[in-house]
C-alpha cells in the first residue's frame, strides 16, 4: 500500500484486473489506455477500495503524450514504484494473410509502447534507486507457432528487451520481471476464449505477488498456463 503503480492497457482484460487488485491492496494506480470512458468507469468502481484508480487516457505509442503524462505524475511529487507494461494485442494468420497495418500495430503497441513507457519511467526509478518494471509478454514469447509471425516476433522481442533491462537496471536496484501467460479470457484475439483459459484476475494475482515480494527477492520470469482438461489434450 501507499505505492504508486502505472498500468498500461488498463481499460480491459488483464490490465483492468491488475488495476482493481492493486487499488484493493491500497495502491494509487494510474490507469493508462485509450478508452477514456472505460477508465472513468473503472475509477468510479474503485471508489470504495483502499487505494484509488486515476484515469490516464493515453495512447502508449504516442511518445509526446507518454512523456507528458509521466512528467506530470513526477511533477506532482509522486514517486513511481511499479510500471506494468501490459497494453498489447495480437493479429493471427498465415504470413500472406497478415497485413502491413496489422504487423505495424503489433510492433507499435507490443514493443514501441513498452519502450516509451519504460524510457520515461526508468530515470525516476534510477534516481530513487528503487522500483519495479513488470512486462506482460506471452507464452508466444517463448514458443513460436504457425499463424503467429508478427505476434511471436513482437513478444520474443519483448523477452529480449526485458533481459537487457534486467541487466541495465539491476545496478540501480530497479527490478525487472516478465509474465508469460497462456490463453486468458479477455477481449484479446479474434477467437472466443476457451472456458478453461486463465482468468484475468489470476494473472493479476501473480503480478501482485511479484510486485509485493520482499525487497531482496526478484521473480524474474513467470510462465503460467491453464491446465487443459484431459479429454481436450
Ligand atoms: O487484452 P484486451 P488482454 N495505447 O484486448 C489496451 C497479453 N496476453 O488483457 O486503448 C494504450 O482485453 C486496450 O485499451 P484501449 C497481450 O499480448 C494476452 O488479454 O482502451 N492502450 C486494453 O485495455 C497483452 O500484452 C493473452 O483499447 C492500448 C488492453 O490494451 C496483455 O496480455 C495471452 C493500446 C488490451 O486488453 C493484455 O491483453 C497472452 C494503445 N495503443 C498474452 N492498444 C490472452 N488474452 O489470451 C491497446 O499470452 N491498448
Amino acid at each position: 500500500h501507499n505505492k504508486v503503480a502505472l498500468i498500461t492497457g488498463a481499460s480491459k482484460g488483464i490490465g483492468r484486473a491488475m488495476s482493481t487488485l492493486f487499488a484493493e491492496k491500497g495502491a494509487t494506480v494510474y490507469a493508462i489506455a485509450r478508452s477514456a470512458e472505460l477508465l472513468k468507469e473503472l475509477a468510479n468502481e474503485a471508489g470504495n477500495k483502499k487505494g484509488r484508480i486515476i484515469p490516464a487516457p493515453c495512447d502508449v505509442t504516442n511518445a509526446g503524450a507518454i512523456e507528458e503524462l509521466i512528467g506530470q505524475i513526477v511533477r506532482k511529487k509522486e514517486h513511481i514504484d511499479v510500471l506494468i507494461n501490459n497494453a498489447g494485442l495480437g493479429h493471427f494468420g498465415a504470413i500472406h494473410e497478415l497485413t502491413e497495418a496489422q504487423w505495424d500495430e503489433m510492433m507499435d503497441v507490443n514493443l514501441k509502447g513498452v519502450f516509451l513507457c519504460t524510457k520515461y519511467t526508468a530515470p525516476h526509478m534510477i534516481k530513487r534507486q528503487s522500483g519495479h518494471i513488470i512486462n506482460i509478454s506471452s507464452v508466444a514469447g517463448t514458443v513460436a507457432f504457425p499463424g503467429g509471425s508478427g505476434y511471436c516476433a513482437s513478444k520474443f522481442g519483448l523477452m529480449a528487451f526485458t533481459d537487457v533491462l534486467t541487466q541495465e537496471l539491476k545496478p540501480h536496484n530497479v527490478k525487472v520481471s516478465v509474465i508469460c501467460p497462456g490463453s486468458v479470457q479477455t477481449h484479446f484475439g479474434q477467437n472466443d476464449p476457451k472456458d478453461y483459459a486463465l482468468r484475468p484476475e489470476e494473472v493479476a494475482y501473480m503480478a501482485y505477488q511479484m510486485a509485493a515480494a520482499p525487497e531482496h527477492i526478484i521473480m524474474n520470469q513467470l510462465i503460467m498456463r491453464p491446465v487443459v482438461p484431459r479429454q481436450l489434450q
